[in-house]
């Protein structure tokens, strides 16, 4: 079958750890967030097909920096080349991580969050096997009351089979507590769930 996107580039660009060091230059903006360890960084080699973009941690809590990747993208039936940023949130909910410093955290991400004119939507991150943590669920109304609007994924959805999958996909969508919110099952092993991911990227690039 053939594509309807394909990921042309894709480079890692900058770290912030403060406003000033956000990209100068402006394109749309698609974040990736979720607790550490959820597969965030493989996800987006997955999504991008560059090995190495982001680096997959066997310690969780590594990263502190909010990445900035710039990505360039040809869709079916538009002529110039779509250029955007994905970008990775450290992750949240680390329990080895102090108080104090979640607080930080939890400032510095919500100031970028509030802040970017550019950002087109949020896909938060939920480990497939697990019933989303209160973290999750307090992230997910916040972005929901800012009105952020979100996309669930389910990452490592190849630890299920098709049938516990989807069930697991359902409890997240309950736990939620929202019935209509889409939540993607992804693979980032198998690459399952790219093509629609790269289809909903897609749709607010081409608006
Ligand atoms: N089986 C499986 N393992 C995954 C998948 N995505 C990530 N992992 C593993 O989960 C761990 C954390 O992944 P990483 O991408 O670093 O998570 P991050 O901390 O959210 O960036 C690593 O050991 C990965 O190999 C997936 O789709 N399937
Ligand atoms: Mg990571």
């Amino acid at each position: 079958m053939k594509e309807k996107v394909i990921i042309t580039q894709g480079r890692y660009l900058a770290s912030a750890v403060k406003k000033e060091q956000y990209p100068a230059e402006p394109r749309p903006e698609i974040v990736f967030m979720g607790r550490s360890n959820v597969g965030k960084s493989s996800l987006l080699n997955s999504l991008t097909r560059v090995r190495n973009l982001a680096r997959v941690s066997g310690q969780p809590g590594k990263t502190q920096t909010i990445n900035f990747y710039e990505i360039g993208a040809k869709i079916e039936g538009i002529e110039e080349r779509k250029d955007f940023y994905l970008v990775d949130l450290p992750g949240y909910g680390y329990a080895k991580t102090g108080r104090e410093k979640r607080e930080l955290w939890a400032k510095f991400i919500k100031e970028y969050l509030l802040s970017s004119k550019n950002l087109q939507f949020v896909c938060q991150l939920i480990d497939i096997r697990h019933e989303p943590m209160p973290s999750d669920i307090e992230m997910f109304h916040w972005l929901l009351e800012n009105d952020l609007p979100v996309l669930l994924v389910a990452t490592k959805a190849d630890k299920l089979g098709r049938t516990a999958a989807l069930q697991s996909a359902a409890a997240i969508r309950r736990s939620m507590g929202i019935s209509t919110i889409d939540v993607l099952p992804y693979s980032s092993l198998k690459n399952e769930g790219r093509s629609e991911l790269l289809d909903v990227i897609a749709s607010v690039l081409v608006q």
